[in-house]
């Protein structure tokens, strides 16, 4: 096992693991090309990008080779519908195994009674979640009521009165422009249209979460589902405050961690802000500050784990063997005492980041952050997250656009630009380089003018960037990414 600080260590963790992954990669890309060239390239291609730019998306990062290499094999070709043990299909022993293996190491690692490792992606876990929390609440009673052991051996007066129990939930989850998830309630979503739903929202004044609306929101709605959990609130949030709540009004408290597990993971959220031991189930992508294959994961408590374990194939379909084998691998990194380090260095950075931005008078959502997200309202600029993201995106930089709380420009232009800072600390940046990446971004959106449509009105979409400011900005991001090179002795020829 090699050391899982920081892209950097985990990958050279030994000259000859570096020249051993440049073989296998050069071997797999030939293969490749002697099918499809066009795609062995593509594959050159993105490498160099992503070692080239600077890359800010709060939601992504860089797997090992050992995770990279993992998903590549014969275990993509297995069907493995079911539970360990229990599969619809035969020959699954060696799936068993590693689904086993990766479940082990999640329970281990987020010290949860239950792990589900099957989930492709994190809307997936979410829709399992949602499966198992009706199926535990609503349809067992029910059938236990009407002493059946299962929906086949109801009437079709008991089914349709099922159903419509079943189509009648209620969820509370918090509003997308305060940073929510789509799929925790958002109307145009799945979510928000098999439950009722409501959203809560943060202080308008302080764009901190109010545990006192959201309480006063949950007794009025009294929701089945109450989700906590975000993917661009820039702060941390008390989850046994949220379990205080969920229990008052009888709700199950889901809580969707697939930003910051890797902070879970790296035990810089312990105690009340950590989600595992007081939500009933946690659902989480593998992929983001978690640092492996993408994919999904449900933990739960035990009361939820049989009707988790039947998410496939009720929900998913098969379980994607090569991905679950890669779960196990990047779990079993993360259960390394220096990935708690590489997690806090996450949250460090961020900090880094927005005094960078606060310190040239920038204007952040919650004035700041204490997680791995740094909210940048660009209005400020004159600029909308559309024009900001477009601009940054010519200098190299790489971001996502975002709306903030209450947002005039809505959810396509939108006033915000997300940064995250799992990625550029997995290649070994620290203070000084996350203060440099603030000073580099200011002086793109400050050297950047919007457009103006057609019939001369103000545009939300087009802008224009100073002459020489890209090159600039490529220039000095390339300095700071040479320093820290993204899978050091990994050479294609
Ligand atoms: N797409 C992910 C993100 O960027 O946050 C969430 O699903």
């Amino acid at each position: 096992m090699t050391d899982a600080t920081t892209a950097s260590s985990y990958v050279s963790g030994g000259e000859s693991l570096a020249a051993q992954a440049s073989t296998a990669y050069n071997a797999a890309l030939e293969v490749i090309a002697s099918v499809e060239p066009r795609v062995a390239e593509a594959t050159r291609a993105e490498l160099a990008d992503q070692r080239s730019s600077l890359k800010l998306i709060a939601s992504e990062n860089y797997a090992s080779p050992a995770v990279l290499l993992t998903m590549g094999t014969w275990f993509s070709d297995k069907y493995a519908e079911g539970t360990v043990g229990h599969r619809f299909y035969a020959g699954c022993q060696n799936v068993d195994t590693v689904e086993a293996l990766a479940a082990e190491h999640a329970r281990e690692l987020f010290g949860a009674p239950y792990a589900y490792a099957q989930p492709h992606s994190g809307i997936d876990a979410n829709l399992v979640a949602f499966w198992s929390i009706l199926a535990h609440r609503i349809e067992s009673p029910a059938l236990e009521k009407l002493g059946a052991k299962n929906v086949s051996e109801l009437s079709e007066t008991d089914w349709e009165t099922l159903r419509h129990e079943f189509g009648n939930q209620r969820m509370l989850g918090m509003s997308l422009d305060a940073g929510g998830h789509l799929t925790h309630g958002f109307r145009p979503n799945i979510s928000g249209k098999m439950f009722h739903q409501r959203s809560y929202g943060t202080d308008p004044s302080t764009g901190l979460l109010d545990y006192d609306r959201v309480a006063e929101a949950a007794r009025e709605f009294k929701p089945l589902v109450l989700i906590a959990g975000y993917s661009a609130y820039p702060r941390r949030v008390n989850f046994a405050k949220m379990r205080e709540i969920a229990d008052e009004v009888g709700a199950t408290l889901m809580v969707d961690m697939a930003h910051f597990a890797g902070l879970v993971a790296g035990r810089v959220f312990t105690g009340d802000e950590d989600p595992v031991p007081h939500a009933h189930i946690t659902t989480t992508t593998t992929h983001k500050s978690l640092r492996g294959p993408r994919g999904g994961l449900v933990l739960a408590q035990e009361e939820y784990a049989s009707s988790v374990d039947r998410g496939c194939p009720m929900v998913l379909g098969g379980p994607l063997s090569h991905v679950m084998a890669a779960k196990a691998v990047a779990l079993a990194e993360a259960r390394q005492p220096s990935f708690a380090t590489y997690a806090q260095n996450i949250a460090d950075n961020a900090k880094s980041l927005a005094e960078g931005f606060l310190k040239r008078d920038a204007k952040l959502v919650t004035g700041g952050t204490d997680n791995h997200i740094v909210l940048l309202d660009v209005s400020g600029f004159g600029l909308t997250g559309r024009q900001a993201e477009s601009a940054l995106l010519d200098a190299g930089v790489v971001t996502n656009r975002n709306s903030v709380p209450a947002d005039p420009n809505g959810a396509w232009y939108t006033s915000g630009i997300r940064f995250g800072t799992p990625a550029l600390t997995s290649r070994g940046f620290g203070h000084d380089e996350f203060d440099r990446v603030a000073e580099l971004v200011v002086d793109v959106l400050s050297n950047t003018t919007p457009g103006t449509t057609k019939a001369g009105g103000p545009s939300k979409a087009s802008y224009t960037l100073a002459d020489g400011i890209a090159d600039r900005t490529k220039a000095a991001s390339a300095e700071m990414l040479e320093k820290y090179p993204l899978y050091p002795g990994l050479d294609l020829l």
